[in-house]
């Protein structure tokens, strides 16, 4: 299945395959390493770390060594121990080296801690001429007392202004932290990558990635109105990877290029950026949650991503129409541009959803169709656009970005001299159905029990905010309204357990919140039809019964929502 939470990732899905990947690169060879003594095993004739600088960061209660004891390979290591905690700064190991604009590192690093109070980590800074920092980067933090070595990276691009970088090794508040096999590459196929996207797409890739033009009078109408200037709002709505996943920053996602189009040619108009994407989220939640994450404030113009999490089936359709529908019925009647991500195996939920496209004369951009045949043909390689299996990383985003304003610039060559109309008041009929269309989200600390026998509503990290249960027996009811109803629980590989869920005394449905992947939890989505419009009880009972691996029969309801009248 298409939609499967594995696939659909999260941020720590993606930032732990991108760790792997990126070590596996490494181990691998495939670039040299450019730290000189990485393994510390040279020292100075004092018995100091050759080739790397201390930096105190202005404390005195700290300590710098090459230690001969504790070690992961070879016969050394380099320690830095604090032993008081007063006003704590940043003391590091430091490797400079010159660098250039666009160039992309990784650095690898194994930790070793005894009583760190706060964190060990590794880090880079990017310095302009002036020796003044540009900005950081910085890998996964290690604390307290560790019993092994860790494995930590980070990945460095180099910023604009910067000329030089400093690989620092940093102890972050009292103990002792170990570094050993720090290793720093340079990722050349990302650069080549990212320098490629400085040219314009060839015409042959953009005429197979335009899945279809559409009608282009909602974007005209906007276009011919931020002529005169005005604020606008530009909205994106999807799953991880609209929200980000493997982008190294904010301005190398793909809305980012969107952005700065529309800033470029409509420059006096002011432009705010609404980011709702959700890792690990299809369309159920998009349709239940559109009011609240995106059109409340209302955009003028969206891109939707739904490609990769939502499967390749009617169902999954149905409630993309409705939130199509939502959008195009929303305060400013924006356009909306449907973007087709994919997945490692070239899979995407294209198809079915290019049928609401056409039906509503949207343009449909396919960033699958766009680099797919580059990757059959063996012109590209899958790891050029992605470190996992479906998150794009900067140069992946860079090609969904581009792919989508050669739409925009191909509208705006377009442009009509007298103005646009607005649209018809009403939408046309419903392709599919057009219950998603009317939905009512109610996440945990709104709803309102009617009965409750065992069950505790927990406001846990806001987020994950739940009612919860853990005593098999326990009964939870509530009044619902609509056609369809959709609940929302936490699964996780945890003390977790099954309810069943009836409607109306009906058959009861039974849901397991143990999940048998190793990579995290997240916020699975059923869909359960009512019986008709109308008020409905919903039953939610907890079981006895678990998953054998399971050490509890705890569950999680996250929200409720209707759909239909
Ligand atoms: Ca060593």
């Amino acid at each position: 299945m298409q939609g499967r939470p594995a696939w659909s990732g999260s941020m720590n899905t993606h930032l732990g395959l991108t760790a792997v990947t990126l070590f596996a690169a490494l181990s691998a060879g495939a670039a040299p390493d450019l730290l000189p003594n990485g393994s510390f095993e040279e020292a100075e004739a004092n018995g100091a770390v050759s080739g790397w600088t201390p930096d105190t960061a202005g404390m005195t209660t700290v300590s710098f060594a090459r230690d001969s004891e504790v070690k992961r390979s070879g016969g050394a290591s380099a320690s830095i121990t604090i032993s008081s905690n007063d006003n704590p700064s940043w003391p590091a190991f430091c490797f400079a080296l010159p660098v250039q604009p666009g160039q992309s590192y990784t650095v690898g690093a194994w930790i070793r801690t005894r009583d760190v109070v706060r964190v060990a980590y590794v880090a880079t800074d990017f310095l302009d001429a002036k020796r003044e920092r540009v900005t950081f980067a910085s890998g996964g933090t290690i604390s307290g007392t560790t019993d092994d070595w860790k494995q930590v990276s980070v990945v460095a691009q180099i910023p604009k202004g910067a000329v030089s970088m400093v690989v620092k090794l940093i102890l972050y508040g009292s103990g002792t932290a170990w570094f050993d096999d720090v290793t720093l590459v340079r990722d050349e196929a990302y650069e080549a990558g990212m320098a490629k996207l400085q040219q314009p797409l060839p015409a042959e890739w953009v005429a197979r990635g335009t899945t279809s033009v559409g009608d282009l009078a909602r974007v005209q109408r906007l276009f011919q109105a931020a002529a005169k200037g005005g604020q606008y709002t530009f909205g994106v709505i999807g799953g991880s990877i609209t929200a980000g996943g493997c982008a190294s920053s904010v301005d190398t996602r793909y809305a980012a290029y969107v952005l700065t189009w529309l800033k470029e040619h409509f420059p006096t108009a002011e432009w705010t950026l609404v980011n709702a994407g959700i890792g690990a989220t299809g369309t159920n939640y998009g349709c239940l949650r559109a009011q609240r994450d995106l059109l409340s404030k209302t955009p003028d113009l969206v891109v939707a991503e739904y490609a990769v999490n939502d499967g390749n089936e009617r169902e999954y359709a149905e409630t993309y129409e409705g939130l199509l529908r939502q959008i195009l019925a929303s305060a400013k009647q924006p356009p909306v541009l449907m973007l087709f991500m994919m997945n490692i195996a070239g899979g995407n939920a294209q198809e079915w959803q290019s049928k609401l496209g056409r039906h509503y004369g949207l343009p449909m951009l396919s960033y699958r169709d766009l680099l797919w045949p580059e990757i059959e043909a063996k012109r590209m390689a899958w790891a050029d656009i992605s470190p996992d299996a479906v998150h794009p990383h900067d140069v992946g985003h860079g090609y969904a970005g581009k792919l989508l304003t050669t739409l925009l610039d191909r509208a705006l060559t377009d442009l009509p001299a007298t103005p646009v109309p607005a649209p018809a008041a009403e939408l046309p009929p419903a392709l599919l159905t057009e219950v998603y269309q009317f939905t009512h989200l109610i996440e945990a600390d709104e709803l309102k029990p009617a009965a409750n026998t065992g069950w505790a509503y927990d406001p846990g990290s806001g987020w994950d905010k739940a009612w919860k249960a853990s005593v098999p027996g326990s009964v939870l009811e509530f009044e619902v309204t609509g056609e369809q109803l959709f609940v929302s629980y936490w699964r996780i590989r945890g003390s977790m357990g099954r309810a069943q869920i009836s409607i109306d005394g009906g058959r009861p449905s039974v849901q397991e919140a143990w999940f048998d992947q190793t990579w995290g939890g997240y916020r699975h989505m059923i869909k359960l039809p009512t019986g008709g419009p109308g008020k409905h009880r919903v039953r939610f009972e907890l079981l006895a019964e678990k998953q054998a691996e399971s050490s509890g029969t705890e569950f999680r309801l996250l929200c409720l929502g209707t759909a239909g009248k």
